[in-house]
């Protein structure tokens, strides 16, 4: 038999954040694929379009109006999730269980121009990004019913994505939802055993290895988990260690600015188009207690896996069992490095 070897046997790897494990199977990646391999022609946006939403001084589908806005844009959804006037309670029956959730959605416009995403932004523009995702956090997680503040994107329609205009998503909870419950637990352990972050712990070991680093300056690093499950997901850390969004510096929030820059445009090259992708920040609960454990970082997980239009389905095995991919998160840090400029 031959000597194990990661890029060349299956195995499974551990996601050290949330303590599940993905199973990896490289020699599946030679295999002869008779699919469909076209680029799509990139999509050419006007810089204003009348019949946008999010449009500076356009009409929303609620009613409202858009301000003639020019930086970043934030108002209450018109169909939020979550409310904070609805009703309180419970219902205890059995095995029936349920519990009145509260909470506050906000729409966030990165730019007034209708024709941009991130990757083709200003830096200046992208940290002001930055900082009003800030001070949304500080601002929704100073709230007495809030715990936890959820900012994400979801970008391209194969995404769900409803509309091109560059823009976010913000979800603010009076629950720790369970995603960001199971690293903070996972983060926690790791704290109170070694009295040190889990994230800085393991950005050390990638800085010394090396393999999976897609970008790094000098405040921030790119780089594809060791544990990824989507063929291209990345994950962007600090280098110091920062359990929110509040704690960077000026010059944090533009190296964090720059690496969301470099990565969104080593994305778009990789296929040569828009890259679509489901991004978020999770960072430290908000509303007291000690969250020293805590690391922020921030997600990307794009559904495409060989070219502009072929996917990658978390589908059968992933559902019933546990997600599964082929090349190994080497072999796409190695692609995304390449496409870095
Ligand atoms: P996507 O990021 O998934 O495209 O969602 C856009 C959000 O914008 C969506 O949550 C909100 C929708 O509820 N929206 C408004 O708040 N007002 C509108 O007039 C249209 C859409
Ligand atoms: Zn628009």
């Amino acid at each position: 038999m031959d000597e194990f070897d990661l890029s060349d046997h299956s195995h499974r790897r551990l996601n050290v954040l949330t303590n599940e494990w993905i199973l990896v199977s490289p020699h599946r990646a030679k295999r002869p694929w008779q699919g469909q391999v076209e680029d799509l022609v990139p999509d050419e946006r006007p810089k204003y379009d009348p019949s946008c939403y999010l449009c500076p001084g356009n009409d929303r589908i609620g009613g409202q109006k858009n301000p003639k806005y020019e930086t970043v844009y934030i108002f209450d959804n018109d169909f939020g999730a979550l409310l904070m006037d609805s009703a309180v309670g419970e219902v205890r029956d059995g095995l029936l269980q349920a519990r009145s959730e509260r909470g506050r959605c906000r729409v966030v416009c990165f730019s007034p121009d209708h024709s941009l995403t991130l990757s083709g932004m200003k830096q200046e523009h992208i940290v002001d990004v930055v900082k009003a995702w800030t001070s949304q956090y500080e601002e929704l997680g100073a709230l007495p019913e809030i715990r936890y503040v959820q900012i994400f994107e979801n970008k391209g329609s194969m995404m769900g994505c409803s509309n091109p205009h560059p823009h976010g998503q913000i979800w603010a909870n009076a629950a720790i939802p369970d995603i960001p419950r199971k690293e903070g637990e996972q983060q926690r352990f790791h704290y109170e055993k070694t009295g040190t972050a889990l994230l800085m712990d393991y950005l050390q070991q990638e800085l010394e290895k090396k393999e999976r680093i897609v970008y790094s300056n000098e405040h921030f690093v790119v780089l594809v988990p060791f544990w990824a499950a989507w063929p291209y997901e990345a994950m962007i850390l600090p280098m110091q260690h920062r359990s929110s969004l509040p704690e960077l510096s000026e010059a944090e929030q533009v190296g964090f600015a720059d690496a969301l820059q470099h990565l969104s445009r080593a994305y778009d090259k990789l296929f040569n188009i828009s890259f679509p992708y489901s991004s978020g920040l999770h960072q430290a609960p908000t509303g007291g207690g000690d969250q020293r454990h805590w690391q922020m970082h921030m997600h990307f997980y794009p559904p495409l896996l060989r070219s502009a239009t072929v996917k990658k389905f978390m589908v059968g095995y992933e559902m019933m069992a546990n997600p599964q991919r082929d090349f190994t998160a080497e072999y796409a840090a190695q692609r995304l490095r390449d496409c870095v400029s």
